[in-house]
Parts: structure tokens; sequence; C-alpha cells
């Protein structure tokens, strides 16, 4: 496969600072040579421009802090993976969650002029899915699923200019982290997701099979990897820890199980923080999973 990497160094949309420092780290655990010992060809396009913290004036506009520079490199990174051909795969690397805006848009762009109807797989211990009015923080990457599905700010719901995600098209895998009114949200539109308790009681297996069958229609099929949804003990490096998460083993069946489907044709790993990591650790556990994403096997 000819796998496009792209770096997105933004910390802009979560509440401490560091993952922007996520490229550079997943680059430094060998991202690049470890698909090409699977036989990939992997171009490293460079990273999206971002905006520094420190050089931007207008912190918070409508509840939502960094609202412009967030909004213009996620308009930046759509338009590049936009630009990917079909028989690409974009591998996205963050940053903070926000910018699944991007590069979720730039992959259903991809697909079809105005936008395809592309399948997601959130693996996650949050569901992203609030909306200005219903953060408790301002955090936009507490709400990129809101976004995609075209609540919120129309600043970053025009992103795709005037394409949207179907709720139904949307399968969350790994959550144990949801506020109070953004699960009423969630429920208003339907969106389909797996809890820890959903992961403990079925187990992968059948959630993979779920998954694939609930996203049948789907042109393409993209998986957003949050580093926090695997458990703090194997992915110490994120900013926000939730305890019991999926572990290693159940993180890599779920890569192993997506990559024997055949279906998935983008990815983004995200939320890798350096700076709260040990030794690199959560950025080569990521890098595992993209192998095993595409195609790494034991046997
Ligand atoms: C909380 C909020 C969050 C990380 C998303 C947390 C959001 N629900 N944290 N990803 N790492 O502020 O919206
Ligand atoms: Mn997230
Ligand atoms: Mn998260
Ligand atoms: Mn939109």
């Amino acid at each position: 496969m000819n796998v496009a990497l792209l770096g997105i160094p933004m910390d802009l949309g979560a509440g401490r600072r560091g993952v922007d420092m996520g490229p550079s780290a997943l680059r430094n655990a060998h991202l690049a040579g470890a698909l090409r010992a699977l036989g990939h060809t992997v171009t490293d396009l460079g990273d999206v421009g971002v905006a520094l913290p420190e050089s931007v004036d207008k912190l918070i506009e409508g509840g939502l802090v960094f609202l412009t520079p967030i909004q213009e490199a996620c308009a930046a990174a759509a338009e590049r993976v936009a630009a990917l051909g079909p028989d690409v795969f974009p591998l996205t690397i963050g940053g903070d969650h926000s910018v699944s805006m991007g590069t979720v848009t730039g992959n259903a762009l991809r697909l079809a002029p105005g936008g395809g109807r592309l399948g997601l797989i959130w693996v996650d211990a949050h569901t992203d899915y609030n909306t200005p009015d219903s953060s408790p923080s301002g955090n936009i990457h507490g709400m990129p699923v809101a976004h995609l599905t075209g609540l919120g700010d129309t600043r970053l719901t025009g992103l795709g200019g005037g394409w949207h995600m179907r709720p139904e098209d949307i399968v969350m895998i790994g959550i144990r982290s949801v506020d109070p009114h953004e699960r009423e949200l969630l429920r208003e539109a339907g969106i389909k997701a797996y809890t820890m308790k959903d992961v403990d009681q079925l187990g992968i297996t059948r959630i993979h099979e779920e998954t694939l069958e609930r996203l049948s229609g789907v042109q393409g099929l993209h998986v957003s990897f949050d580093a926090d949804a695997l458990d703090p003990a194997v992915c110490p490096g994120v900013g926000t820890p939730v305890p019991g998460g999926l572990t290693y083993r159940e993180g890599h069946l779920l890569m192993e199980l997506l990559s024997e489907s055949g279906r998935v044709t983008s990815m983004d790993i995200v939320e890798v923080n350096p700076i709260l990591d040990a030794h690199n650790q959560t950025a080569e556990v990521m890098v595992g999973m993209a192998a095993s994403l595409l195609g790494q096997r034991i046997l």
C-alpha cells in the first residue's frame, strides 16, 4: 500500500500542553520504518502549519478556546488529505483530537467530490461529542465528533463545505468518560458507542463483527485512535488518563481484525503527549497499533 504520513502538531484543542510534540515522538518511534518493514511504500509529507498558542492574541471566541487557529489548521489538514488519491492510505498524526475534524473531512472529500459516505471508528476513552454549549471546558478536542455531524459552531461545521457525517456511520469503542449533557446529545444523535463495560461483556471480536456489519454501507472506513483509549498503564503519555482502558492485547486485536477485514482506508493517531510520557512508551505502543492495522502479524 502507499501510505502517506501527515503530521498536525497542534495542542490548541487540549487542556494541557504537549501533544503538539506527538508527531515528532511518533516519528522518533520509527513509525515510517515499521510500516516499510511490512512492505508498504511510505511517504512522509511533513507537517501542516499550526499557530503557536503564544502568538495567538484571541484566546476564546464564543466559548471555544483557540477557535480560529484550530479552524485554520483543520482546513489545511483537510485540504492536504483531500488532495491525496483514492489509492493512498493517509496516516495522519496529531496533535490533539480536534485535528480529526480536518482529517475525517479530508478523507470524505478524497472519496468523492463534495464528500463521500465515510464510516468512522472512534477508539477513545471519551466520546468527544460536546458542543460549545454542552462543553464543561471549552476545549475543542472534546467536540470534534459533534462538529463532524454538523452540531456546534458554524466555523467548524463548515469545514467540509456542507459535507457531514451521518451519526449512524459512527461507532465508538473504549468509552468510559462522558459528560452529562454530552450523553444526552449522543443519545439524540443515535451514535453507537461501545463502553468498557461492553468490551468486558462482549469482547473485541464480537464488537468488531457488529461494527463492520453496522458500517457495511459506507465507501471508506476511517479509524481515529486516541491514545487514551488504551489503559494509562499501557499509554501513560496522554493529557486525560482515565483508568480501566483497553489492554495492549485488546488494542492490537481490534487493529488486527480491522486489518484482516481489508476495509480500512485511513487512520489518525492522536493525543500522544511526550511531556507526560515515560521514555516515549506511548508513541511506541501507538506505532505498534498502526503496524497491526496495516498488516503486521505474529505468525
Ligand atoms: C471533556 C471535555 C477530552 C481528551 C477529549 C474531556 C474531553 N469531555 N479529553 N479528549 N483527552 O472537556 O469536553
Ligand atoms: Mn479523543
Ligand atoms: Mn480521549
Ligand atoms: Mn461540517
